[in-house]
């Protein structure tokens, strides 16, 4: 075995005993949670992938069909010579929106937990534009405190954090993500962020509680790695994905409902399910305009221009650091 798969089975470990300690934990709690981060597995990731194309789930194309309608203002109003830096590089469809449009960018940033995606991802980057600088970061941009160095030279710092990935955040976490993402980026710092819009239930309902049920298969999936990894017994069949809107809360809440009263075993611990009892998985949080101004205001940024779709379903910000 070479030395990078001694690493990369290294990070698994790592990885491995993470995912253990956080479901330990997180099965121990009243009410039991496990953070929706651990859905992404290869599998998971793959499962989201494939949610993405769904026809209920209109979140990514509604968000793709408006960057590529504002990457030109984008462009205008960050100007030359930015540090375009993603947090979560998952899809490089939409980097690449900006990327083609930013003029003289001084280099592209993509931060990833996972190693191998953040490696994938810079090569396919560095074959298709060989001139731009990549300089890939791999940390979970959540705890993350500082960027690399280089970019010091940069005119400006860009954030990007497209996909409505901030409605998984608890609204205080969300303005501690912003806040923090917003000192990352220093004083003449700005930010393009996706955001999912409040609309009628019934369509917010069907894009978690697709037809085909991919949806499901993709938060039953937390059962299935902690099987694959921990050594888990939990019996599919035993538990239901459940999705609804709470309107009061302004969020979809998703849970893994036990259908019957069981025991399951995880890492040599048992853990008692009563009938109906649930594992909440996550929260995605949806936004009115007042929403996203609250939200900008609280971590020290400002509305530079919001654009939308038609239909109001889905908003992309540009955010200003104010000094
Ligand atoms: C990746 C967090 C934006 O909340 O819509 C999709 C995750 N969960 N279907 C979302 C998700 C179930 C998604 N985010």
């Amino acid at each position: 075995m070479n030395s990078s798969a001694v690493a990369l089975e290294r990070v698994e470990a790592d990885d491995r005993a993470e995912f253990k300690d956080a479901v330990l934990a997180g099965l121990s709690r009243t009410p039991r949670a496990i953070p929706p981060k651990f859905l992404y597995d290869a599998r998971g990731s793959a499962l989201f992938d494939a949610i993405c194309e769904l026809p209920e789930y209109y979140l990514t194309r509604t968000e793709t069909g408006i960057l590529r309608r504002c990457v030109g203002e984008v462009a205008a109003l960050a100007g030359p010579d930015c540090a375009l830096v993603e947090f979560g590089s998952g899809s490089s469809v939409k980097s690449r929106l900006l990327i083609e449009a930013l003029p003289a960018l001084a280099a592209y940033v993509p931060i990833d937990i996972s190693r191998q995606h953040l490696d994938a991802t810079a090569a396919r980057l560095r074959v298709d534009y060989p001139s731009l600088k990549v300089e890939p970061v791999c940390a979970d941009y959540m705890a993350l405190t500082e960027l690399p160095t280089e970019l010091a030279a940069a005119r400006r710092r860009l954030g990007f954090f497209p996909g409505s990935t901030i409605g998984n955040l608890e609204p205080a976490d969300a303005t501690a993500f912003l806040r923090r993402a917003r000192t990352l980026l220093g004083a003449n710092g700005a930010m393009v962020l996706g955001v999912d819009l409040k609309k009628d239930p019934r369509r917010l309902h069907e894009a978690y509680n697709d037809a085909a049920g991919v949806t499901a298969e993709f938060i039953l999936n937390l059962l299935q790695r902690m099987n694959r990894e921990l050594g888990a017994n939990f019996d599919l069949a035993g538990f239901q994905h459940e999705a609804f809107y709470n309107a009061a809360a302004g969020r979809i809440e998703i849970y893994l409902r036990s259908l019957r009263p069981q025991v399951v075993r995880v890492a040599g611990r048992r853990f008692a399910f009563a009938a109906g009892e649930r594992i909440h998985s996550e929260y995605s949080y949806k936004y009115d305009d007042a929403g996203i101004a609250a939200l900008a205001r609280s971590a020290g940024f400002a509305i530079a221009r919001t654009w939308t779709d038609r239909g109001r379903l889905f908003a992309v910000v540009y955010l200003d650091a104010i000094p």
